[in-house]
């Protein structure tokens, strides 16, 4: 409904996040507003934690109710490598990095995780998960999306998720799915009593 949308703030510093978040919440009704102010961010096993560990720390530095979402990418062969750190390797390593590290390798099973944390200022951080699995394809191909999307091909298609438009990307996307859950709280009546 126009001009009746709840607005949530989304600190992250990654244009393709705030895209697919905008897609995935607007028919709830929620308005992602971008929010460079993530900071710290902790290195752990899981993308709940850190995604839990940031929001809770965002919110008290900054003062305000918001969300924070940390993903990755784990690939089977690789003991689930890059998983928490896929940002890094992805800077680092690259597409062709992680390609080269597969080279040979009996299974390309991979899958991405998500994890929106929502924290207010003087609460403690809900955490909403999403996963979707596939595999990594030999070369990359698809000039959509972002990161790791050109290899990565989801479980029963043929494309790339690179190769996808945004809206069939979040329609099955780890990200798509956990926004998906946060958004049916944040709009839900638990959530609703305190906003
Ligand atoms: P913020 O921390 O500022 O939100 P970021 O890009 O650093 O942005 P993450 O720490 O969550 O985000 O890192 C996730 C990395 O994992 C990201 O840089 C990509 O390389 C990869 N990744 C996560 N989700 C992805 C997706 O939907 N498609 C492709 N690659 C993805």
């Amino acid at each position: 409904m126009p001009g009746s949308s709840r607005p949530v703030y989304f600190a992250t510093s990654n244009r393709g996040k705030i895209q697919e978040a905008r897609i995935v919440l607007s028919p709830y009704g929620i308005e992602a507003v971008p929010f460079d102010g993530k900071g710290v961010e902790i290195q752990a096993e899981t993308v709940s934690e850190v995604a839990a560990f940031s929001a809770r720390a965002a919110s008290r530095i900054y003062d305000r109710p918001l969300i924070v979402e940390d993903a990755g990418l784990f690939v089977e062969a690789l003991g689930g490598f890059p998983g928490p750190s896929s940002s890094y390797v992805y800077k680092t390593l690259g597409i062709r990095g992680v390609l080269a590290l597969l080279e040979g390798a009996r299974s390309r099973r991979a899958r991405f995780r998500s994890a929106v944390a929502f924290c207010e200022p003087t609460g403690e951080p809900r955490v909403f998960e999403g996963e979707v699995t596939g595999r990594i394809s030999k070369s990359a191909s698809g000039e959509n999306g972002f990161g790791f999307d050109p290899v990565f091909i989801p479980s029963g298609g043929r494309r790339s998720m690179g190769a996808l438009t945004l809206e069939e990307k979040c329609a099955i996307s780890h990200r798509g799915e956990s926004m998906r859950k946060f958004a049916s709280w944040y709009t839900g009546p638990e959530a609703g009593q305190r906003f």
